[in-house]
């Protein structure tokens, strides 16, 4: 028999913040059940099973995630690894009833994008503009609000970014709700759904 490995999980299944309902008719509880808990449990379970035994068990989930990003040969990590922070990322940044940015956020995105409107239409030009799976972003870089997206499972925390909020562009994310309109999706979460008083938290523990 193999020795016993009882080292704690790396990665965890955190529960949804909110009831599967609680973000319908945006996203439904039938697409969150799926999403969190088929496609988000199965990154955090295959994560963990991949650095079991290995010198990454033990580390921190984002110590994992860098170490593993230019890598090539740990790429099945990374993009476990990766998935499991940002959909543990994404939950937190959704909310079942609305949020407006406090002031601090607020002052920043007004100076940086002229204001929250323009703000939404970045983040949902960057979810479109993603071909393919990936992520659109709210981060904060050098001190500086930016949006971004990413592919795939590709995460600001492997460029030395602080995220503030993400938004999922992959088809499982909308699918079951809105087929292929993936920017009726991006837009109906942008005007309802999203956690600014999530994203401000981010914010003010970064400029800290
Ligand atoms: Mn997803």
């Amino acid at each position: 028999m193999p020795p016993l490995d009882d080292s704690p999980n790396t990665f965890e299944l955190p529960p949804l913040p909110f009831a599967e309902s609680a973000l319908e008719p945006t996203i439904s509880a039938r697409t969150l059940s799926f999403h969190h808990g088929k496609h988000h449990k199965a990154y955090v379970d295959k994560a963990n099973s991949l650095i079991k035994g290995t010198d990454r068990a033990g580390k921190t989930p984002e110590d994992v995630i860098r170490a593993t990003a230019k890598n090539p040969d740990e790429s099945e990590i990374f993009n476990n690894a990766a998935q499991a922070w940002n959909h543990a990322f994404y939950w937190r940044s959704l909310s079942p009833t609305a949020t407006k940015p406090e002031a601090a956020l607020m002052d920043a995105i007004e100076k940086t994008f002229g204001g929250l409107d323009q703000l939404k239409d970045k983040l949902r030009e960057a979810g479109m503009k993603q071909f393919g799976s990936g992520w659109a972003w709210l981060i904060l870089e050098n001190g500086k609000l930016a949006v971004t997206k990413t592919g795939n499972a590709d995460t600001p925390i492997a460029h030395g970014q602080t995220a503030l909020l993400a938004i999922d562009v992959w088809e499982h994310a909308y699918y079951l709700d809105y087929q292929n309109e993936r920017e009726k999706h991006l837009k109906t979460v942008l005007d309802k759904i999203v956690n600014w008083g999530f994203a401000s938290q981010n914010f003010v523990q970064a400029m800290m």
